[in-house]
């Protein structure tokens, strides 16, 4: 059921955490990951087994869906292989150019390199969301004001200030396909409460602690690769996690879906866009992270009974950016 704009400025209220790691802070619930939690989530790595949870940035990507993002476009810059052929077949001018500005040993050298480059929304695939991605009322998180964030990029809460964080710590899997034996995914307009994070927890026989970062398994990626549709709608947390996240210090959380929240209104609060993200970004400075790949590592969870391990996910230090690509790495 939809919360109400009260409800919302209550648990608002209760989450925000403004002022508590000082005024001048940036990172927010990363605080939570001390250097005993860092070494504590080392020691999680036991058996060699690496898992990258990072998508494709590639064409066939989930964007385009919604017309505000579009896929990652590669082109290549230079490429070695072009002197034979253009030598080969190019008009004058171009030969002359591939000799002269691209590299003028490339026509008799077999000794050539590859350059390229990516045009990309920072959102287009698995990305973390910086603190400065989200606000109301003119404030992003600890109050500073969202006019920092100009068309030169965020003076505040950008991503490039979460760099010294790592992001390294435990991770956690909290598997909720598995946990309601759906087939795939979680089905549009069945959101995911805070007493099912418990429950998904406690049957795991995993217990949630600060400064983890929590992964939240919707099956939503699984859907995607199969359909290759967008836009199609999932489930994912209900609003009120947020209070769950807060009470729990949880340091991030992340999901292999669009949003990690519940797109369904009914899992929302009305007159509010994207409330979780309100409440998680602005009011406790938790960051988000979305599109991760988490098919196999869930599986690998199920067949061992683990679902704690040593989680790396640094973003890119884009400076002034609100987001930023990530190729999360869970060590097991
Ligand atoms: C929006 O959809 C605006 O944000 P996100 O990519 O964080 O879900």
């Amino acid at each position: 059921m939809a919360g109400t704009m009260h409800d919302f400025r209550k648990m608002a209220d209760e989450v925000r955490n403004w002022g508590r790691w000082g005024a001048a802070d940036e990172v927010g619930t990363l605080n939570f990951i001390t250097p005993e939690k860092v070494v504590e989530a080392a020691g999680l790595a036991r058996q060699g087994k690496v898992f990258p949870l990072g998508v494709d940035f590639g064409s066939n990507g989930p964007q385009g869906a919604f017309k505000f993002r579009n896929n990652p476009v590669h082109v290549m810059t230079v490429d070695g292989g072009d002197a034979d052929t253009l030598v080969r077949y190019g008009p004058e001018w171009l030969r002359n150019a591939v000799a002269h500005d691209v590299s003028a040993f490339f026509a008799d050298n077999p000794f050539r390199f590859n350059d390229d480059m990516v045009v990309m929304n920072l959102q287009a695939a698995s990305q973390w969301d910086a603190l400065s991605h989200v606000y109301y009322e003119d404030k992003l998180y600890n109050g500073f004001p969202a006019d920092s964030v100009t068309s030169f990029g965020a003076y505040h809460c950008g991503i490039d200030k979460v760099d010294g964080k790592g992001i390294t710590s435990r991770g956690v899997l909290l598997d909720v396909v598995r946990f309601r034996g759906a087939e795939v995914f979680l089905e549009p307009g069945s959101p995911v409460t805070p007493d099912e994070l418990d429950a998904v927890a406690r049957s795991q026989g995993v217990q949630v602690r600060s400064g983890d970062v929590v992964l939240v398994h919707t099956g939503w990626w699984t859907r995607f690769s199969a359909t290759g549709d967008g836009a199609e709608a999932g489930s994912g947390l209900d609003w009120r996690c947020a209070a769950w996240l807060h009470a729990n210090e949880v340091a991030a959380v992340a999901a292999d879906n669009l949003m990690v929240e519940d797109p369904d209104p009914s899992a929302g609060v009305e007159g509010t866009f994207l409330p979780m993200h309100m409440l998680c970004l602005r009011d406790m400075g938790l960051m988000l992270g979305e599109y991760w790949d988490l098919g196999a590592l869930s599986a690998d969870c199920a067949a061992d009974g683990i679902y704690e391990f040593q989680l790396i996910a640094p973003p890119l230090s884009v400076v002034g950016a609100v987001g930023s690509p990530v190729n999360p790495i869970a060590i097991k």
